[in-house]
């Protein structure tokens, strides 16, 4: 894509938008930003790009600066089907996500990974074997650095290990994985994506300009990734928690093994079953990259969780606090339930993200002595959990604790797992993750 002398214009100032801005800048492109908050709460933004020739536009996102682009790169975090964005490709303006503009220049190969729950530290684990295994690359993507800032370092040896969402994958086209993992889909981000099936499309995407000789590694019991099998145009790879006939990476009686090879126990530091295949999706991620089997066996022991992932972070008085923060749907709340079988204090709720919470009454049943239900959401849960399990409406995550603190006993665990978004009390989950243990933290002293 020729970005020479094109103008260009970035939409939202988040840390997608700054590296859009630097890439384009750096290619020659006259550049301009747009973000739908005032000058006075992007001031750290304004003062990153203050070098740059770049000129800013504050507020609501006029048809006017958008028609007279020759190319618009949004955000992750704008919907894509804006209306604006939706007339300015009418008018023949080229709209590209970041991952179409990083496409043509992006040197070596990707490992991408998607699914509704486990990227992260489906990613993270590959990269942590691939970096143990002497494989030169970069982490990037909804991670946290944003693709665009890896282009630049990128040498035809590296492999990036991508964490790609639905909003990225949904504004690519021409982007190419040469492994493509999907861990699961259900529902998530049903306030941006038009229903289940577009979501579920989004993901799918992640296949598409796959050549014969890459791979797509799928999760064998995820509907949703055994329907995506046909799009696949190179090797498919599945992997499942329990081993049978067609699958490459799978555990049995407690090892992990891959094409009938033994590779390591089970008994890794990340917890749970979902885990496992996030560690079987990883196992054959990094084998088809090139790293061996020994290798990866050592590297998957010494992998701890990422931080606000089924987190251990105290043993108060007999009691274990866990923070999954980053459960902000229902799927991923209802798996973080799943490794403790009784005993648990849930601490749930936010921002509703359009989600039905009938699977968490099904999941708490039995194993919890009570949900604490927190934020905007606490009425529309509580609606759900009546019957099923004792409902708190603690308001916040303060008040769940001394409320959960005050009835503990040894043996149980409480565990903050909100199958929500945070922002209707905290900037984002990680800012969420942190209060709680901080709070664990006063509760300890
Ligand atoms: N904005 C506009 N116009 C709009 C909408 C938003 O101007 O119509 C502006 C906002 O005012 C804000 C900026 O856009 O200033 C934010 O952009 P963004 O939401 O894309 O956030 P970034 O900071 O650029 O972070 C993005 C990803 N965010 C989202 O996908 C929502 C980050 O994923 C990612 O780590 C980062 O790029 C680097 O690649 C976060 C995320 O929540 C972790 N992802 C979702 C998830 O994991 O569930 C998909």
């Amino acid at each position: 894509m020729k970005l020479e002398g094109k103008r260009a214009l970035v939409i939202g100032l988040g840390k997608s938008g700054l590296a859009a801005v630097r890439f384009l800048v750096a290619r020659g492109a006259i550049v301009a930003a747009a973000d739908l908050r005032a000058r006075a709460e992007l001031f750290r933004a304004v003062e990153a790009l203050a070098k740059l020739p770049v000129s800013l536009h504050f507020g609501a996102h006029p048809d006017s600066l958008l028609l007279e682009q020759d190319l618009i790169v949004p955000s992750p975090g704008v919907p894509w089907s804006l209306p604006g964005l939706a007339l300015a490709r009418r008018s023949g303006v080229s709209v590209c996500g970041e991952l179409e503009i990083a496409a043509a220049s992006l040197q070596g190969r990707v490992i991408g990974v998607t699914g509704t729950n486990g990227k992260t530290t489906t990613a993270s684990l590959i990269w942590h074997v691939l970096r143990h295994a002497g494989v030169p690359g970069a982490l990037a993507g909804n991670i946290g650095t944003p693709v665009l800032d890896v282009v630049d370092d990128s040498r035809p040896d590296h492999w990036h290990v991508l964490e790609l969402s639905s909003f990225q994958l949904e504004a690519s086209r021409s982007f190419r994985c040469h492994i493509a993992a999907v861990l699961n889909v259900t529902p998530d981000h049903l306030d941006r994506h038009a229903g289940f099936a577009a979501y579920a499309a989004a993901k799918a995407r992640i296949l598409r300009n796959q050549t014969p000789s890459d791979a797509a590694v799928l999760n064998a019991n995820d509907a949703l990734c055994v329907a995506m099998e046909p799009l696949a145009r190179g090797r498919v790879v599945r992997f499942g928690v329990d081993c049978r006939d067609g699958l490459s990476a799978c555990a049995q009686h407690g090892r992990i093994r891959f094409e009938g090879r033994d590779v390591v126990g089970t008994d890794l530091q990340i917890k749970g079953a979902h885990n496992l295949e996030n560690a079987l999706a990883a196992v054959a991620a990094c084998a088809l990259a090139g790293a061996d089997l020994a290798a990866i066996a050592e590297a998957l022991q010494t992998f701890r969780p990422v931080s606000h992932r089924l987190e251990l972070i105290a043993n108060v008085r007999g009691v274990a606090y866990y923070n999954d923060s980053k459960a902000t749907n229902v799927a991923a709340a209802v798996r973080a339930c799943r490794s403790f079988p009784s005993g648990l204090w849930a601490i749930v709720g936010g921002r509703d993200k359009g989600s039905d919470f009938g699977p968490l009454a099904a999941v708490l049943r039995g194993r919890a002595k009570a949900a604490l239900l927190i934020g905007e959401a606490a009425p529309l849960i509580r609606q759900e959990l009546d019957g099923c399990v004792e409902t708190v409406e603690a308001g916040t995550l303060k008040e769940a604790l001394e409320f959960a603190a005050g009835r503990v006993e040894r043996g149980d665990t409480v565990l903050l797992a909100p199958a929500c978004a945070s922002f209707d009390q905290f900037e984002d989950y990680i800012a969420r993750g942190e209060a709680f243990r901080r709070l664990v933290g006063e509760l300890e002293g």
